[in-house]
């Protein structure tokens, strides 16, 4: 322990040195090694050139807002088992994560770290890994579990928490930094109440440059009903109910990879879904279940950890669509009716095999856990719920030309162009809207938006609930879909798949400009 406590104290006191990427400045490369980087990229799914030139240890911001800066925490608190299961990650990446953690966790809150080998194929994090991991912490205190099956990364972390003996349990990915205090104000909060499941905040680290992105707010986690994750801003009423910055925030989902659990309590409530594989799902899964099994969920703003978002991903999803399936058996074990919204989303899914799950309904059962109906009115109040209360919801479609509005698979954390795709027959997802009693088309939380003139683009944006440019007439007896301000009508003419829909002089006798609206419910 004395030796940890050295160590420890060290990395504190130790000073930026020049080198690359020192206090999470951003590493450039010249054009031969970014040709390498580049062309490593696909298989890596990160600038590896980039992460092998950093240092192990390298030193980092205080990555804190300024109101955490004066927070003090109790001198005894519970240690923590520190859970990172990684599969063919890059080994720079997987030791910074380990060097990050050890050297900013004070040695008696660090009771393990626990590397978690999910059947990689690279040789670098093999015999290599082990000699590296018993030179530097010659005291076992990082320990390394393999296994030989392809556990995925939900039985993966299983295996992790099974062998911790630590007091909490803190699942990390495997290319991760936390930052100076990280981990105080978590232990705290648990020690404060054990039913809480904490998440530090996320910051990003470019996938290019390994910058450290300090200054990330607060945010909150949602979902879609297409069920994946969203981040959002923080609601009003949470925010009257916080004094400070620095006080927790309570979301009503988490992203899943960086959270903290007393460890007693993480199995008392039925740890996760065995029958979950590779990736996706469960962590809306250990959300819903903790909110309606009477946990509560908390982000606390002065815990920050870094985190490097990729496109890709660096291992094999075994051929199967297992978001998809994952999020099935959640949704039929925690969804109620809800599931309907989801199936809505993956028609594909209905009637396809997503394994036994009998014992998560029984888990259920044993727990006596809420309904999820009580969870959106009490933890997600604002969910918009896409075809309650609606006039219609489904595909929009112009029969003349058999093109729907499509949101062409962009990604919906931000405003895109609202394009057009031939109908699929409601088997896509991303066909999928509602038109709202306030005459919005949305999309979950964006809608149709429209600004300017006749030939501007038409958006999807977030929704901002005052109509105006995003308010559309839908004209029953000319079946035109009117924008309300502009008095143009979205058009279909000379359309095909993949383009921006546009905005054309209203002309009731335009085929190009019908459009029917596939599950009418009331449109009065
Ligand atoms: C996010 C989460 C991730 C997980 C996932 C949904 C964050 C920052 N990350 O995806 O933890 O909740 O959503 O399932 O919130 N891994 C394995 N075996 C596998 C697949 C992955 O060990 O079969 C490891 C992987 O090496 C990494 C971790 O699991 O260390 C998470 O995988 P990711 O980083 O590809 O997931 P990410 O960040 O896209
Ligand atoms: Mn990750």
């Amino acid at each position: 322990m004395r030796y940890r406590r050295e160590r420890y104290y060290k990395a504190q006191l130790r000073q930026p040195n020049g080198k690359p990427g020192e206090l999470g400045e951003p590493v450039y490369l010249n054009e031969e090694e970014q040709t390498k980087a580049d062309s490593l990229f696909s298989k890596e799914t990160f600038n590896v050139i980039v992460s092998n030139k950093i240092a192990m240890d390298r030193t980092l911001r205080d990555a804190r807002p300024n109101e955490c800066k004066s927070q003090t925490y109790p001198t005894k608190l519970p240690n923590a088992s520190v859970v990172i299961v990684f599969c063919n990650e890059a080994p720079s990446a997987l030791l910074r994560t380990v060097h990050s953690v050890v050297n900013r966790s004070p040695p008696n809150y660090l009771h393990e770290v626990i590397l978690v080998d999910d059947a990689s194929e690279r040789p670098e994090v093999g015999p290599e890994l082990d000699e590296y991991v018993s030179r530097v912490w010659p005291d076992g205190l990082v320990k390394i579990i393999r296994s030989k099956e392809r556990l995925g990364l939900i039985r993966g972390k299983m295996k992790g928490a099974r062998a911790a003996t630590g007091d909490v349990l803190i699942f990390l990915d495997a290319h991760c930094e936390a930052t100076f205090m990280w981990i105080e104000p978590i232990l705290t909060r648990i020690s404060q109440d054990r039913t809480i499941v904490i998440c530090p905040m996320i910051d990003s680290i470019s996938d290019k440059t390994l910058q450290y992105f300090y200054g990330g707010g607060v945010a909150v986690g949602g979902f879609t009903w297409s069920l994946h994750f969203t981040w959002r801003g923080v609601p009003e009423r949470e925010m009257k109910t916080r004094k400070s910055s620095a006080d927790p925030v309570r979301s009503p989902t988490m992203a899943g990879g960086l959270f903290a659990v007393d460890r007693s309590y993480f199995f008392e409530l039925g740890g996760y879904d065995p029958g979950m594989d590779v990736w996706g799902g469960e962590n809306l899964e250990i959300s819903f279940r903790t909110w309606m099994c009477g946990g509560s969920l908390e982000f606390l703003p002065c815990s920050r950890v870094g985190h490097i978002f990729r496109a890709a991903h660096p291992y094999s999803f075994l051929q199967k669509d297992t978001h998809g399936l994952n999020s099935k058996r959640l949704a039929e074990v925690w969804m109620d009716d809800y599931k309907r919204l989801y199936y809505i989303h993956r028609s594909d899914l209905m009637d396809k095999d997503a394994g036994d799950y009998s014992d998560r309904v029984q888990l259920r059962k044993r727990l006596n856990c809420k309904s999820f109906k009580w969870y959106l009115d009490n933890v997600y109040p604002e969910k918009f719920i896409l075809d309650e209360g609606v006039r219609a919801y489904g595909m929009v479609q112009n029969p003349a030309t058999g093109l729907c509005l499509d949101t062409l698979g962009k990604d919906e954390k931000s405003q895109f162009n609202l394009g057009v795709f031939s109908c699929q027959g409601g088997k896509s997802s991303s066909e999928v809207f509602s038109y709202t009693k306030t005459n919005e088309l949305r999309r979950e939380d964006l809608c149709v938006d429209a600004i300017g003139r006749a030939d501007v683009s038409v958006t999807l944006t977030f929704c901002h609930g005052h109509k105006g440019n995003q308010e559309w007439i839908y004209d029953k007896a000319t079946k035109q879909i009117k924008h309300y301000t502009l008095t143009v009508c979205l058009d279909a003419r000379d359309l095909k798949n993949s383009d921006t829909v546009k905005l054309q002089q209203c002309d009731d006798s335009s085929i190009t400009q019908k459009w029917t609206l596939e599950k009418e419910l009331d449109m009065n």
